[in-house]
């Protein structure tokens, strides 16, 4: 760990999607969580399973500093975490970039990410500020499919290398406007050039993204180019990895389980030693 160039580093996700159709991908917060995320491995049947790769999640590094998930962390402080991250792990990184707020600023989150050796930036098609898309009392505002699509060009521009890339993350389901709406959208960033097509859902039933993912097959053959397709599988969580790629998806990011589990164990702990007047219960947790 920690002998890897960025130029190295950043071609890692492309390769493994090349060479195996679909990467497994986990939340990683700070270092710990990127070792924990990194040594993970687990011997099945077919061999030894561990995760491709690691997401910078703005939801958990928010929620790790105790704030809400509103971009309001700094660009510095988010890749003050993505250089903790790659301190302790050789694993490809994707970063959230949440809105990649104005053209411009984008323009330089592009470049910084990439000078990093970050593999993709994923942003969402909403206006900034944007709330978190698991958040049901939350309004979500969709961005201007037109502005969005100028938004990934302007990225586009800044990058080096053709490994970098830029994944456009649909929220139309999070929105509630809809399969054409959603579809329509695709299109439009496909066509401004987008390296991969994320779709995000909050349903508990996996329906709604089975069949994006039907119709972006149908889609992309008629544009004749298919970029890959991302998921988030958080609140469907009954579905595999393997079920998942076996309708198309290529990349399944599990965005936030690191954090939440040891939240759960920090809670835990913490009243466990007030409940007992000692630490002897707590070592169990
Ligand atoms: C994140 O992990 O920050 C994400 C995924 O963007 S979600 O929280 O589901 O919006
Ligand atoms: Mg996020």
């Amino acid at each position: 760990m920690g002998v890897i160039t960025p130029d190295n580093r950043l071609k890692l996700l492309k390769e493994k999607l090349d060479q195996r159709g679909f990467v497994r991908i986990i939340e990683a917060h700070s270092g710990l969580s990127a070792l924990v995320g990194d040594a993970a491995s687990f011997q099945s049947e077919n061999g030894v399973v561990e995760y491709d790769g690691l997401w910078e999640s703005s939801l958990t590094d928010s929620t790790t500093k105790g704030l809400p998930d509103i971009e309001i962390i700094s660009l510095d402080s988010r890749i003050n975490t993505i250089n903790e991250i790659m301190e302790v792990s050789d694993k490809p990184v994707i970063v959230d970039g949440d809105t990649g707020r104005s053209p411009v600023e984008f323009e330089f989150l592009v470049r910084r990410l990439e000078r990093l050796g970050v593999s993709a930036v994923i942003i969402e098609d909403k206006v900034f500020p944007k709330r978190n898309s698991l958040d049901t009392s939350a309004k979500q505002t969709l961005e201007d499919p037109v502005a969005f699509g100028q938004k990934i060009q302007r990225g586009k521009s800044q990058t080096l290398t053709d490994e970098f890339m830029i994944i456009s993350r649909l929220e139309s389901l999070i929105a509630g406007t809809g399969l054409e709406d959603v579809l329509g959208r695709a299109e439009t960033y496909i066509k401004a050039g987008v390296d991969g097509v994320m779709i995000h859902s909050q349903k508990d039933q996996h329906d709604d993204i089975l069949d994006f993912a039907a119709a972006y097959e149908t889609l992309c053959k008629r544009l004749g180019v298919r970029p890959p397709l991302i998921c988030v599988p958080t609140t469907y969580n009954l579905t595999t990895d393997v079920e998942l790629a076996e309708h198309g998806f290529n990349i399944m990011i599990r965005a936030n389980h690191l954090l939440r589990s040891s939240y759960k164990a920090m809670e835990e702990a913490a009243v466990s030693i007030l409940a007992h007047d000692r630490s002897f219960e707590s070592e169990a947790v």
